[in-house]
């Protein structure tokens, strides 16, 4: 098996492309007979992101994996590029976090062909054919959506005035925009004076987040809560609400996803208040499926995140030992 192996790492690495940089189609031959996995991610555009990007890498450098890492940068059609470079590579395992849900089963398809194992991680795809991937880790986005509107439900129990909720949606198509959206909707039916007076994507990135909440302040006159889909977004968004002369998490209540440091910072100053954590310390997880599939061992196809929620204080008692 690991002659084998060898010999196939050797073969893939005169196969290989030319030197990119950091691209998918860099990177050394893996010929010493380490796992090669090949990662694309999504991009970096939160702070979820980098500690997920940061969580991969040190936890494929702890396995003693070679890791051929591939930055998106928020684009499906670079991520399909890196998947196929992985394919003309013949690396061991592929694993991806999907930028939007729709799109993968061309690509998909070819790496069973090629039978080289794909583990989805974070985010979800659409396809039917669930033999297309070998497993999928990550949160539960929709209970995550949920929970942010059950927190909001409790909050105005017993009052009947209306209550008017603006919606920072995540990137548009991506599993957890669609998700955390659904998972929120159908907490608030609970209340029908809670409303989502209007509801917008902000692209998961704190620039957006504020550029967005800066237009919907001037057009919405009365904004209560605010329903961010991440932590940046949300961070975003205090600063056009402190540009427009209000207190956020007093005179909008805010309610944001993730819990990374600078979010929970906000909340533990009150600006924001309510985070649902969703985790990127997705690495050692990971590391451990892509053995288990490589080796031919069969794994959950669905394993999920454990998570948890942080009120003010909450988020005063977890910020000393916070990872991310
Ligand atoms: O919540 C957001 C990020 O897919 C769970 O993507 C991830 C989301 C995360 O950019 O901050």
């Amino acid at each position: 098996m690991a002659a084998a192996l060898t010999g196939l790492l050797a073969v893939s690495a005169l196969a290989g492309c030319g030197d990119k940089g950091d691209d998918a189609g860099s990177g050394s031959s893996g010929g010493d007979g380490k796992l090669v996995l090949g990662f694309s991610q999504v991009g970096a555009e939160s702070g979820w992101r980098t500690a997920n990007t940061k969580s991969i890498q040190e936890a494929a450098a702890a396995a003693g994996y070679e890791l051929k890492f591939s930055d998106a940068q928020g684009k499906q059609e670079k991520q399909i590029e890196a998947i196929r470079s992985f394919i003309t590579q013949k690396v061991d395992v592929i694993a991806f976090s999907p930028v939007v849900t729709s799109g993968w089963d061309a690509v998909l398809k070819e790496a069973k062909d090629a039978d080289i194992p794909v583990i989805l991680t974070d985010r979800a795809v659409d396809s039917q054919d669930k033999s297309l991937y070998k497993s999928f880790l990550g949160s539960d986005f929709v209970k995550e959506g949920k929970e942010a509107g059950d927190w909001l439900v409790k909050q105005y129990e017993g009052k009947t005035d209306p209550v008017n909720v603006v919606e920072l949606e995540g990137t548009v198509g991506a599993a957890p925009a669609i998700d955390r959206k659904k998972g929120f909707d159908e907490a608030i039916t609970a209340n029908p004076n809670i409303k989502v007076v209007k509801s917008q994507s902000g692209n998961f990135t704190r620039a957006e987040g504020k550029t967005v909440m800066e237009s919907i302040l001037q057009s919405t006159p009365k904004i209560d809560v605010l329903y961010a889909h991440n932590d940046d977004m949300g961070l975003g968004a205090i600063e056009a609400i402190e540009a427009a002369g209000k207190k956020p998490g007093t005179d909008i209540k805010i309610i944001t996803v993730d819990a990374v440091k600078d979010g929970m910072t906000a909340l533990s100053e009150g600006k924001i208040n309510y985070i649902v954590e969703c985790s990127p310390l997705l690495g050692p997880q990971l590391m451990d499926l892509a053995k288990k599939v490589h080796a031919g061992d069969t794994v959950e196809p669905r394993i999920l995140t454990e998570e948890t929620t942080f009120t003010q204080e909450q988020a005063k008692a977890a910020l000393p030992t916070r990872k991310y």
